[in-house]
């Protein structure tokens, strides 16, 4: 019944222009912009590296469900996440701003400095958002935005959360136990029936959905530590274990994908598939493709990630160059969901609707910032990338390099997973020319340098350093927060 309810619907829809034209005529047009909502699922991966997808060149892997869905939609290959690890690069997708900006700059761990960090109550998260805007909404999987009250899920716009607080993990007792909602419903959960259990509910709650708008946020742990794929993809890949764990992550999101094919959801539903940030490669592995350094690094490696955006007749298809950000995300679903983009804040991202409709369009990027925890350590304008220099005292916990001396700006091609840790003077790259930032240009282009000095001096002012406050920087509640201890 509610299939042939669905294509039933799905009819109306093809015949949305002359539909509209008849309603606009009896004055009923609200009706069918309710209809008109898309439904949003962001199938949000871990740690899976620019590089990983057999889309974006992998060799050893074969991914065919995600390349489909890149096929049939827009894939990305200059979009960009606000960070290299996982907490603030969550926030700052759901939030639409620079985790400095919405407090949240540095990865949340089990411990009890952190009992009071989290998502800070006063940001507006894109699931908030459409909430408001009657649609269904549900966190599945990898949370990591603080656990405790006021910092949840259902704290933030998700009517409903099933997954992890955040990693999995047995050293903690609460870190492998599944939660529904604010209680947990499984405890003890070997990691590899994780992904399956996630994707039997995402399809289960596009099923209970079908007739209204829904918002679906399920943040895979694939393929971030444990390297754990299921027995039925050990040996699947050409690579290693790692490959065959990206195999496992590409068969789930078949299924999903699937799912909606076969429910007629495909032409109401935005498909947005991303990863969190680059590969750990100095630990587990993975590719970052033509890129330098990986997850824990402000070099592209980091954070430039494989991007897709997908909706069948409304977005346009094929490879896109244009610089966009994960941040982008927040105020365009907002805009296509109808609603208002915050006005009492400033969001970073912005409206990239018109190019995922034309697939054309520049950047509405002028200059991006690079944080590594709460210290900047690069700026991009247009081509033009300066890294900063930086001490080992200025890095967060995950990168501090201590005893290492000053990098002279030779050999760029052997700080391969590190990155640029300890620098002693600003490195200019043209990533136009030079996207894997081997070829410093700094002393051929001294005004480009002096130039973006200025950029990251008003990033400083605004948003902070790892020894400033910045005039619009939500300070976490705990001091040292770059220390885990
Ligand atoms: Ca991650």
């Amino acid at each position: 019944m509610k299939s042939f309810v669905k294509s039933y619907y799905h009819q109306i829809l093809s015949l949305r222009v002359g539909m509209i034209f008849l309603l606009l005529n009896i004055g009923s047009v609200t009706t069918i912009q309710a209809q008109e909502k898309p439904n949003i699922i962001i199938l949000f991966a871990d740690d899976l590296g620019y590089g990983d997808l057999s889309c974006y060149g992998a060799q050893d892997v074969n991914t065919p469900n995600i390349d489909q869905l890149a096929k049939e939609g827009l894939r990305f290959t200059d979009f960009q996440v606000a960070s290299s690890v996982c907490s603030p690069s969550r926030a700052a997708l759901l939030t639409g701003r620079y985790p400095m900006r919405n407090g949240f700059p540095v990865a949340q761990g089990k411990i009890e400095k952190h009992k009071d960090y989290g998502l800070h109550p006063d940001e507006i998260t894109i699931a908030d958002v459409l909430l408001k805007e009657d649609y269904a909404t549900l966190a599945i999987g990898k949370w990591h935005l603080g656990f405790n009250e006021g910092h949840q899920p259902i704290d933030h716009g998700f009517q409903h959360f099933y997954g992890l607080q955040s990693n999995w993990h047995t050293k903690h007792p609460d870190l492998d136990d599944v939660y529904f909602d604010r209680k947990p419903v499984k405890e003890n959960v070997p990691f590899e029936t994780l992904i399956g259990d996630y994707t039997n509910k995402a399809i289960e709650y596009m099923e209970e959905n079908i007739e209204n708008p829904f918002f679906l946020y399920l943040a895979y742990h694939s393929v971030h530590s444990p390297i754990q794929p299921s027995k039925e993809f050990i040996g699947t890949s050409k690579g290693s274990l790692y490959g065959d764990y990206v195999q496992e992550l590409d068969y789930h999101v078949g299924r999903l994908t699937q799912a909606l094919a076969d429910k007629n959801l495909d032409e109401n539903t935005i498909v947005i598939f991303l990863s969190d940030n680059g590969p750990a490669l100095c630990h587990f592995g993975g590719s970052a493709g033509p890129l330098n350094g990986g997850k824990y690094t402000t070099m592209e490696g980091g954070f430039l990630i494989p991007a897709i955006i997908k909706w069948k007749g409304k977005f346009a298809t094929g490879v896109n160059d244009t610089f966009l950000s994960s941040m982008d995300l927040f105020p365009t679903l907002t805009s296509l969901a109808g609603a208002e983009i915050p006005k009492d804040r400033v969001i970073d991202g912005k409206n990239i609707t018109s190019i995922l409709k034309t697939g054309k369009g520049t950047s509405p990027h002028e200059v991006v910032y690079y944080y590594n925890g709460t210290n900047l350590q690069a700026v991009r304008k247009g081509k033009w990338k300066l890294h900063l220099p930086r001490t080992s005292e200025d890095q967060p916990f995950w990168s501090k390099a201590e005893n290492e001396k000053p990098f002279n700006g030779s050999n760029l091609k052997n700080i391969a997973c590190r990155g640029l840790l300890v620098l002693g003077r600003p490195l200019l790259f043209n990533l136009d020319q030079d996207m894997g930032e081997l070829t410093d240009v700094s002393k051929k282009h001294p005004e480009v340098v002096k130039e973006l000095l200025k950029e990251a001096e008003k990033a400083r002012k605004e948003l902070g350093d790892v020894n400033s406050i910045g005039t619009d920087q939500r300070v976490p509640p705990f001091e040292n927060i770059q220390e885990k201890i």
